[in-house]
């Protein structure tokens, strides 16, 4: 069986989570705790020397950064699709997503936020502007792209959730959990409640955890 390394408030590990469940593949989560460094340890270094999750196993096969995990996903489970079929549709599915998994991801990431704290001596309050302003910057644009769009639907595109989706919730799950508000940015939030409708994006939502 597929096992999934991350821990349980990981937004990148639900992102493998929402796209395991939604296509119905089996998987177990194998959970460490980062309060520990346990993703430091060299057990897991030697699966993902980069010391981020998840990591996806499978027998042999190791893969890591969850966009190359729905990729995967999506070429060995075609079905139900998370991209869409047209070529023009899927670039702009991927570049939603990217959105927030270059944009946004790595600069409010966990170590980034240690390393702003701890290292530089930043304060708590010092800490979360600079999440508020990049999660805002970001939003923000992804909100004027989504209300602009007459691709969008009930989803980032379309009637059924893609990839973008997935990234999107899981981004906007971390910013509730740092306490950004994101309640101006209207569209993002129907798009949110549109997914949170299934279980499988409900189910291991972070914040409830
Ligand atoms: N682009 C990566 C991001 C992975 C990532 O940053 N994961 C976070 C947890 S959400 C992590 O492992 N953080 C560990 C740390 O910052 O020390 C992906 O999508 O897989």
């Amino acid at each position: 069986m597929i096992k999934l390394f991350g821990w349980p408030i990981s937004s990148a590990h639900y992102r493998a989570c929402v796209a395991l469940d939604l296509k119905g593949i089996p998987y177990e989560s194998v959970f460490m705790d980062p309060d520990r460094k346990e993703h430091l340890e060299a057990k897991y270094l030697a699966i993902n020397p980069q010391g981020l999750v998840p990591a996806l196993v499978d027998d042999d096969l190791v893969l890591t950064q969850t966009m190359a995990i729905m990729e995967y996903l999506e070429e060995i489970h075609p079905e139900p699709a998370l991209l869409p079929a047209n070529p023009a549709a899927r670039a702009r599915v991927r570049g939603l997503a990217e959105i927030c998994n270059c944009e946004i991801h790595p600069i409010i990431n966990r170590r980034v936020r240690l390393y702003l704290a701890e290292d530089m001596g930043h304060t708590p309050d010092e800490v979360s502007r600079w999440l508020t302003h990049w999660y805002g910057r970001s939003f923000a644009t992804l909100e004027e792209l989504l209300a602009s769009s007459d691709a969008k639907g009930k989803f980032c595109h379309g009637d059924t959730p893609t990839v973008a989706d997935i990234f999107l919730v899981s981004l906007l799950s971390a910013a509730q959990v740092f306490d950004v508000d994101v309640s101006g940015f209207s569209t993002l939030m129907k798009i949110e409640a549109a997914c949170l409708e299934l279980p499988q994006f409900r189910d291991k939502l972070p914040r409830l955890l």
